[in-house]
């Protein structure tokens, strides 16, 4: 089972390389993701650590003058019209994007320090050699200052995200509250591209789509500048800011590996736990909520997001976080992955995207934050049940939690680099 699963994965992660990074699937998603190649270089690490360093060094590339990492860098050898919102519709060029390649101007969570540290330590001669983390560092640094200057939008220490896309769980039920504020931009302005590769019962609807587009063209409209907008859709999301954190502890010891002081990031990390217990926590609930920066308030619905961070060392809340996310609210009804949302929730739909169905990262995360905490044996049973998805599966998006089955794109490359990792991991 696991030789063919790693058989499986290289052929799906060869076949989706384009030559300088990984796309996410071929068909929907033809270009390269923000958090996706993140995830494909800890996987592709284990095929080729040249190909991994590839991977981070080109999203790297695309980096903003102010820092920001973007969520998607377009292949100028793709048909611009192959995926919507494309480029002309960005004009990232015209606002701080880099000069020769056109990006989105959104962001993903952080977890590319994480992915970095992973790549180097798989082979610390083959980077040293390229100089890998010493041309990292600071561009790590100045993605994590962006995030902490720019997005620091309500002043509590901690980050907020400007559109549902941010959270790389877009339609997630948590979002719905703070999105009914929006005006959806007319059904007739533009032109889904999504929907010819998978079914609709499976993709956010016209509505949050038509939020989607006029979240981002205001965004868009005002120069991405963060300061000079009241932004309409501001969140502190639990997922997002654990990631900065765990990247951030991550940082430091890339700090450390370049002659860098680590003690500022030692710090930061410190900093931002203190502030996400003590904002994002509800010991009620027994695990993390966003909050709405403009209300105020937490948004109590019970995502696998306020599960992530597990990720974060030194976590004061881990016993109550790890009996929240095996107990039965996120249990599938066949081995697989977590699922993306409680099934008491009110907007549990088991097969629609984020508001249901397990996804791959989001349990490799968790894992990972298992391991890091020492629970072996949890983490142990998460990789049994994540591998035996894939072997019922294969590759796909997401797994239907009731049905078992698979949804979304086939194929997809963050599924065959988690079940690479967990395939050769012991335990
Ligand atoms: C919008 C690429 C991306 C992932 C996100 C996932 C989905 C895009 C979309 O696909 O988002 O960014 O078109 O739906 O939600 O997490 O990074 O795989």
């Amino acid at each position: 089972m696991i030789g063919e699963i790693r058989r499986e994965a290289t052929r799906v992660l060869l076949s989706n390389w384009r030559g300088g990074s990984t796309v996410p699937a071929r068909g929907l998603y033809p270009h390269q993701w923000s958090w996706d190649s993140a995830f494909i270089a800890i996987g592709l690490r284990h095929l080729s650590v040249l190909r991994a360093q590839k991977e981070l060094e080109s999203l790297f590339g695309a980096q903003w003058q102010d820092g920001r990492v973007p969520h998607i860098v377009f292949d100028a050898a793709t048909d611009s019209n192959a995926y919507f919102p494309g480029p002309e519709f960005w004009s990232s060029c015209r606002h701080g994007g880099p000069p020769r390649q056109s990006t989105s101007g959104l962001v993903q969570p952080p977890v590319h320090a994480t992915a970095v540290r992973k790549v180097f330590e798989a082979n610390p001669t083959a980077a040293c050699r390229r100089g890998f983390l010493e041309r990292l560092y600071p561009r790590l640094v100045a993605w994590h200052g962006y995030l902490t200057r720019q997005r620091g939008l309500s002043g509590n220490g901690l980050v907020a995200i400007v559109h549902p896309w941010e959270s790389g769980m877009d339609n997630s039920p948590a979002w719905d509250e703070p999105l009914s504020r929006v005006e959806p931009a007319g059904a007739g302005t533009f032109r889904r591209r999504d929907l010819g590769h998978a079914g609709d019962g499976e993709r956010p609807t016209d509505l949050d789509y038509g939020r989607y587009v006029r979240l981002a063209s205001t965004y868009r409209d005002h120069g991405y500048r963060d300061g000079a907008l009241t932004h309409e859709f501001a969140v502190e999301d639990p997922l997002t800011n654990a990631l900065l954190a765990s990247s951030e502890a991550d940082l430091a010891e890339i700090a450390a590996r370049v002659g860098a002081d680590p003690a500022p990031h030692r710090a930061e990390v410190e900093r931002m736990r203190h502030h996400m217990v003590e904002h994002l926590y509800c010991s009620a609930a027994g695990m993390f909520f966003p909050r709405d920066v403009n209300t105020g308030a937490l948004i109590r619905q019970p995502t696998v997001a306020g599960l992530v961070p597990l990720v974060v060392p030194d976590l004061p809340v881990v016993e109550r976080l790890v009996d929240t996310a095996f107990g039965e609210l996120f249990r599938p009804d066949h081995p697989g992955p977590i699922t993306s949302y409680a099934r008491n929730g009110d907007s549990f739909e088991p097969s629609r995207y984020w508001r249901g169905p397990g996804w791959f990262n989001t349990s490799w995360l968790i894992w990972h934050g298992l391991r890091r905490h020492g629970r072996h044996a949890e983490a142990g049973r998460l990789r049994r049940d994540v591998l035996e998805a894939v072997e019922r599966v294969g590759f796909r998006e997401y797994v239907n939690p009731v049905a078992g089955d698979g949804r979304g794109a086939v194929d997809f490359s963050w599924t065959a680099s988690a079940a690479l990792d967990f395939a050769r991991t012991e335990g």
